[in-house]
């Protein structure tokens, strides 16, 4: 099985592989064990994992051990990461590098580039359709390019992340394409059925990601004279991963883009990668187990690399995507915490608290080797509906509340908000939002110097929150110079229907170049960011393994929690030079608090704020929408 490989390799995959082959089977078996010649399957499956590995560059590999021995590298307060589109950002994979500075100026360690696989033509979800998971997208460069990018980020401890777009492909596809002309192997790639009587029954219970853009979950496809399963938009279509060869095609061609330099993979679409009448399809065991089941191949072939999972579900369906229901079966390092992310513009919305203080209360603990992925703003709309749980609490009704901050958004009266509703044309709907961070924090609105300064403040307020939480926090393009929303998308026929264009402006060179002048906008909020970020590198109980203690405050205005240091167990007071108490006001009024009316563990007398350096006894103002974060002088 493993002829072809070098001793030295050999002896390598297989340590791997016996340690990690039999959650592998076990998930397999689970998923596939009732197939004809299963095991057969397995091995062919096993020897083009293990000939992949044989490819793999001796840097990787090497990077493999080192990680192999240092398990929790990625959940250090030292890592930060950055998300942008290729051409937008900088052109193609090749301008990348020109970049590296400013990301290094930042403090990156991880940048995700959105994707950058050859797309669709035409239409392509901003390249979430894929026409092949082998070629890079002709316009942004070639595999040589990311190659090389992948080389020149490494050599600056950057690791690149690419979407893996595992839940469906194009309708361009090479396997839709033999679809429909007429092949039954590829045909069984994909869902799809005669007439409706199937997608009546599961459209009982299924969701709707765009209402308003792509209607229903099923496409009728004229070629085939079939209704296909198209979750997303119609030349989107769902994998079928009951079928083993999907699950054996789509494992191994995220290995070859591992070795081609490739260090984290973001999982779109997770939760949807299994279908069950009489349910949303979302969250599905067998989802799991798929996940756990490329955890292991990762595992063995690749140790080096990072699985992220994309499912942007209440917060209660989260942490299975860590693999929490059983240790022994692990299943992705990352997570995006988006609760935390809708919960916190929420807050805003509301000049209060409680939403964060209701998720972080549901958030369990994270397990070792993992890490959230906190984030305030991304290419795709803040979705309200992950956050029903939530909103239900404090004696609300969630769609009563979610609707007022949707509107809120979208610049309600009295709102500073400048942003739209998305799949909406009801400004009363709560599906998502849609704006760049700056224009939903009020730099789009200010008219005044002042007004600004409070726009810069909440956009601060919510970085801090993602910045101190516990996770590995993202940057999104342009949020770094205040780049307004791009309302020229509604000229471009292919995205004049989905808002979120709203959010993928090209970068602004303009604010761009003038970030290191403080006496501009962008230059502001630039320092101001980079000294957030600089305070957080050094403080290590930022890292995300370690507790945090969420400090209900009775003034619910105030956001109020603990990293390092649990108020609950009183018995070991020592460590609370190592703690560090968040602040944060999201209202529109200073707040005094009373620091020893915090329920702490023991009295601390003086404080240092970690961000001014100024010191406090027992009392503190807290401006509108201004943080603190106060360690033990
Ligand atoms: C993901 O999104 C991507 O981030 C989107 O950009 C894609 O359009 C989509 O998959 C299809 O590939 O449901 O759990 O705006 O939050 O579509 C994954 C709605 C998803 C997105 C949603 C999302």
């Amino acid at each position: 099985m493993l002829t072809h490989i070098p001793v030295e390799r050999h002896e390598v995959v297989r340590a791997r592989f016996n340690s990690s082959a039999q959650v592998l089977f076990d998930r397999l078996s689970l998923l596939y064990g009732q197939q004809a010649n299963f095991e057969d399957w397995v091995i062919q499956l096993m020897t083009r994992v293990a000939n992949v590995h044989a490819q793999r560059s001796d840097e990787l590999l090497s990077l493999d051990a080192q990680r192999e021995a240092n398990p929790n590298w990625f959940t250090q307060q030292t890592m930060l990461g950055y998300c942008a589109y290729v051409d937008r950002f900088a052109g193609t994979l090749q301008g990348v590098n020109q970049k590296i500075d400013h990301l290094a100026e930042l403090g990156v360690t991880y940048l995700h580039l959105l994707p950058f696989l050859r797309a669709r033509a035409g239409d392509n979800d901003g390249g979430f359709a894929v026409a092949s998971y082998n070629e890079i997208e002709p316009r942004l460069g070639n595999m040589d390019d990311l190659r090389d990018l992948t080389q020149h980020l490494r050599d600056r401890g950057i690791s690149l992340c690419s979407d893996f777009v595992l839940n469906h492909v194009a309708d361009d596809h090479p396997w839709a394409l033999a679809a429909k002309s007429g092949s039954s192997k590829e045909l069984d790639y994909f869902y799809s059925y005669a007439d409706r009587t199937q997608p009546d029954i599961y459209e009982r219970d299924l969701g709707q990601i765009f209402p308003q853009a792509a209607p229903g979950n099923f496409s009728f496809d004229a070629t085939l004279h079939r209704w296909v399963w198209t979750t997303f938009y119609p030349y989107q279509w769902d994998l079928n991963y009951t079928n083993p060869a999907v699950f054996e095609e789509m494992a191994l061609a995220l290995l070859e883009l591992s070795n081609n330099g490739v260090e984290v993979f973001r999982l779109d679409s997770t939760a949807f990668l299994w279908k069950r009448a009489g349910t949303n399809c979302m969250n599905q065991p067998e989802a799991h187990w798929i996940l756990q089941a490329l955890r292991s191949i990762v595992a063995i072939a690749a140790p080096g690399v990072l699985l992220k999972a994309e499912a942007i579900v209440p917060t209660a369906q989260l942490p299975a995507y860590f693999g929490t229901q059983n240790p022994a079966t692990p299943e992705c390092h990352l997570a995006y915490h988006s609760s935390l992310m809708a919960a916190s513009w929420g807050a805003l919305a509301e000049q209060n608290a409680e939403l964060i203080y209701n998720v972080m209360q549901a958030t369990p603990p994270l397990p070792d080797q993992t890490s959230w992925l906190t984030y305030i703003r991304c290419h795709d709309d803040i979705g309200w509906n992950v956050i029903r749980p939530e909103a239900n609490q404090d004696n609300q009704n969630a769609q009563e509340r979610l609707r007022h901050i949707a509107q809120f958004f979208a610049g309600a009266a009295n709102s500073f908000a400048r942003g739209a509703s998305f799949q909406a044309s009801d400004a009363n709907a709560v599906h998502g939002t849609n704006g760049m961070s700056s224009a939903l924090t009020g730099f789009a609105s200010a008219s005044t110097p002042q007004e600004l300064e409070l726009a810069q403040r909440r956009l601060l307020l919510l970085y801090g929150v993602s910045f101190c939480f516990g996770g590995m926090p993202l940057i999104y393009m342009g949020d770094e110079i205040a780049q307004a929303n791009d309302e020229n998308y509604i000229n471009v026929p292919e995205y004049a229907n989905d808002s979120r264009w709203l959010q993928r402006p090209f970068l602004d060179q303009a604010a761009f170049n003038a970030r290191h002048d403080r006496a501009t906008q962008s230059g502001n909020l630039f320092a101001q960011l980079c000294h957030l970020l600089e305070r957080r590198r050094s403080l290590p109980m930022l890292a995300a393994a370690t507790p945090i203690t969420v400090l209900r405050h009775r003034n619910s205005a105030l956001l109020t929690f603990v990293r390092g240091e649990s108020t609950n167990t009183s018995t070991n007071t020592s460590n609370a030079n190592n703690a560090l108490l968040f602040i944060g006001n999201f209202s529109d009024q200073a707040q005094t608090l009373v620091l020893n009316q915090l329920s702490l563990p023991s009295p601390i007398n003086s404080w240092l704020d970690q961000l001014t350096q100024q010191h406090y006894t027992d009392t503190i103002v807290i401006e509108p929408w201004s943080q603190h974060w106060l360690s033990a002088a």
